[in-house]
């Protein structure tokens, strides 16, 4: 924990700017070491300094020092961020220099693993800032930028808290025994107290569906036979030429993406090829690949051409995909119609074309309502934002529901006990109380370099 490491913290690329990053107990000397300036060991904390990076006389870069000394800085540690000029080589430069004088090349995300090591933040809040980092549209940043500032972490330690509450009096009740009749602690009030938790936590279960949908976006998967104007639908919803149209069954062979914002939410399109039995191979893969994003789709838009009357094939992959959220498209529609409507089981049908254009708006507004987009953006912030978090608070959830069963029950108090312990445990593990080096490894390794 008390090595030195840096990283350079901007992206690498042309740019005016760039950041090399240094944390840890050496790292004021050692940068001191190569730069022309003040003297960096007695320069007042969290100042700037102005001065050069040399190395063996040479001078390297004009650069800009921040002097930022423990404890008040990002990881807790002395930090040290050279502001030096943008570009491949410099960058590069400087931290190879860094790296020569004895700081280690930090791992991914280490910068914030110290910070959560050293009791700046806790895990919720180091998640928070790796979403932060990655977010795409302003509602994903609102909401990574909330569990930063811990609004997570205070709700999972607020039910700890109950869950405290609950324990305390259980042990009370253990120690005197014989004054069991004065104090309140029966079953029912165990039973009132835990329920407050259960309701909570199933709260913070039902509102991570949209967390996830926050973070990850929706996946909607454009489905159908060839021909039908899927690839039409894509572009069309893109506002660009991405996939290739024409007149010839089986044209898209492998899958084509674009993502578009409706009500500030991501829109992940994945154009297919169309389904049919075939006996190309190239072609054949493609179907296979259809196959497979259809089943792992948020929701499916399954195009029809209203030309045709609708084939065998189309009914039964339509009744193969009943339980799969669904919209049916009936494109082709400045077409006379020759559809068999009646045939076609679907909650949500829209009509349109890709010439005129037609219905493409309200296929839009079918998906806002079907996902409730709009509902999110009113909502607080406070979602669960991922698998481990999600896997938690519903073991945490499991073992209250436990407790709760056995004080209806009448079990014995230490019995309901031992649920709490595991139900306060695993909360814990959510803000990082307890951890497993595993799984810190794990979660850093998805941060970049230099956070
Ligand atoms: N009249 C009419 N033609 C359309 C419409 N949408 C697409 N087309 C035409 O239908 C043909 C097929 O369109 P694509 O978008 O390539 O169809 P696809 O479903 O992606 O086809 P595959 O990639 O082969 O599976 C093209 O000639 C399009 O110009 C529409 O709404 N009306
Ligand atoms: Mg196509």
């Amino acid at each position: 924990m008390n090595e030195n490491i840096c990283a350079i913290s901007t992206s690498l690329g042309v740019g005016a700017i760039s950041i090399v990053r240094a944390s840890g107990p050496d790292v004021i000397n050692i940068v001191n070491g190569l730069f022309k300036g003040a003297d960096l060991t007695s320069v007042a904390t969290h100042t700037i300094n102005y001065g050069h990076i040399v190395d063996n006389n040479e001078i390297i870069d004009e650069v800009l020092v921040t002097i930022m000394r423990a404890p008040k800085t990002f990881t807790k540690e002395d930090v040290v961020e050279i502001n030096c000029h943008g570009g491949i080589s410099t960058t590069n430069k400087i931290l190879e220099l860094l790296i020569q004088k004895g700081i280690r090349l930090a791992g991914a995300g280490e910068f914030t693993k110290k910070a959560y090591l050293n009791g700046r933040i806790d895990l919720t809040q180091a998640e928070g800032v790796n979403d932060l980092i990655s977010a795409e549209t302003d509602l994903e940043r609102k909401y990574a930028m909330n569990r930063t500032l811990g609004n997570l972490s205070k709700l999972i330690i607020d039910n700890r808290q109950i869950i405290v509450n609950i324990q305390a009096k259980l042990a009370v009740n253990f120690d005197y025994p014989e004054e069991m009749d004065n104090i309140d602690m029966t079953h029912e009030l165990v039973l009132k107290e835990l329920s407050t938790v259960k309701n909570n936590l199933e709260e913070l279960l039902a509102t991570s569906q949209d967390g996830k949908i926050i973070k990850n976006g929706i996946d909607v998967a454009i489905i159908g036979k060839p021909n039908v104007g899927k690839s039409s639908i894509l572009n069309h919803l893109l506002d660009e030429n991405k996939a290739i149209v024409t007149d010839i069954a089986g044209t898209t062979r492998d899958i084509v993406e674009g993502t578009i914002t409706l009500a500030g939410i991501k829109l992940n399109l994945i154009d297919t090829a169309g389904i049919r039995s075939t006996n190309d191979v190239v072609e054949q893969i493609g179907v296979n690949k259809s196959l497979e994003i259809l089943q792992n789709a948020d929701l499916v838009i399954y195009v029809l051409n209203n030309n045709e009357p609708v084939t065998k094939e189309e009914l039964e992959l339509l009744a193969s995909i009943k339980n799969v959220q669904k919209i049916v498209f009936i494109n082709k529609n400045d077409l006379p119609s020759k559809i068999n409507l009646d045939l076609i089981e679907c909650n949500t049908i829209i009509y349109g074309n890709t010439i005129t254009p037609n219905g493409l708006q309200d296929l839009k507004n079918q998906i806002i309502s079907l996902f409730k987009l709009d509902l999110i953006k009113e909502k607080n912030y406070n979602f669960l934002s991922n698998a481990r978090q999600i896997a938690l608070v519903n073991a945490s959830l499991e073992r209250i529901k436990d407790g709760i069963q056995g004080a209806k029950d009448g079990i014995p108090l230490e019995m309901i006990a031992e649920d709490l312990k595991e139900a306060y445990d695993a909360l814990g593990e959510i803000i990082g109380v307890t951890y497993k080096d595993e799984l810190l490894d794990e979660l850093f390794s998805k941060f970049c370099l230099g956070k």
